[in-house]
């Protein structure tokens, strides 16, 4: 088991399109429970591949209330079942510490594979519904983000520029401080 580095916005990488996974295997399910190790340390109710720099279809979910059940999602897609929207505060762990509301599908139809490779079709409503749009948005490049106006991402981008600054700065101070107590 491994946590995993999850990439934040607006770093790029969380813009590329992920590709179908050919051949569901050990190495699938390694990486789907190093995912649902990373997602419960975070803590998040989903990940995305995409948000650990790992540009396949695949995506775990736990909305249950004692994260007692995860969801393996490999190459999963989703189609409305009405046109009734929902709106819900959404977070992301790839844009820490910023929640907006955005609107989506109520309920939806959920197609996808799970980690041993058996076909899943089943209807999803509320939080799961939300997940999985918000899920599967990541697959595509997309971020909640996207949904708010230009003026709040720009205000969320530069917030968190500023943070992967100190980050950096911080990190670099620890590694000095480590090697003079090496020397
Ligand atoms: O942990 C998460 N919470 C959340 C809350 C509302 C709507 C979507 C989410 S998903 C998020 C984890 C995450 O970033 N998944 O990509
Ligand atoms: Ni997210």
């Amino acid at each position: 088991m491994a946590l995993l580095p999850i990439l934040e916005f607006p770093d790029p990488r969380l813009r590329k399109v992920a590709v179908n996974v050919e051949h569901i295997n050990e190495d699938t399910r390694r990486l789907a429970k190093d995912m649902l190790e990373t997602m419960y340390h975070a803590p998040g109710i989903g990940l995305a591949a995409s948000q650990v720099n790992v540009h396949q279809r695949i995506v775990v979910i736990d909305v249950s209330d004692d994260g007692d059940e995860p969801r393996v999602l490999i190459n999963p897609s989703w189609e409305p079942l009405t046109e009734e929207m929902q709106n819900y505060q959404e977070g992301c762990l790839s844009v820490p510490e910023f929640y907006d509301d955005v609107a989506r599908y109520s309920k939806i139809q959920l197609s996808a594979f799970d980690e041993h490779g058996e076909p899943i079709s089943e209807q999803a409503e509320g939080l799961f519904a939300v997940c999985i749009q918000h899920e599967l948005d990541h697959l595509n490049g997309k971020l909640f983000v996207d949904y708010l106006s230009r003026l709040k991402r720009d205000r969320i981008r530069k917030k968190l520029e500023k943070k992967h600054r100190e980050d950096a700065k911080d990190a670099l101070y620890e590694a000095k401080v480590k090697m003079e107590a090496e020397a």
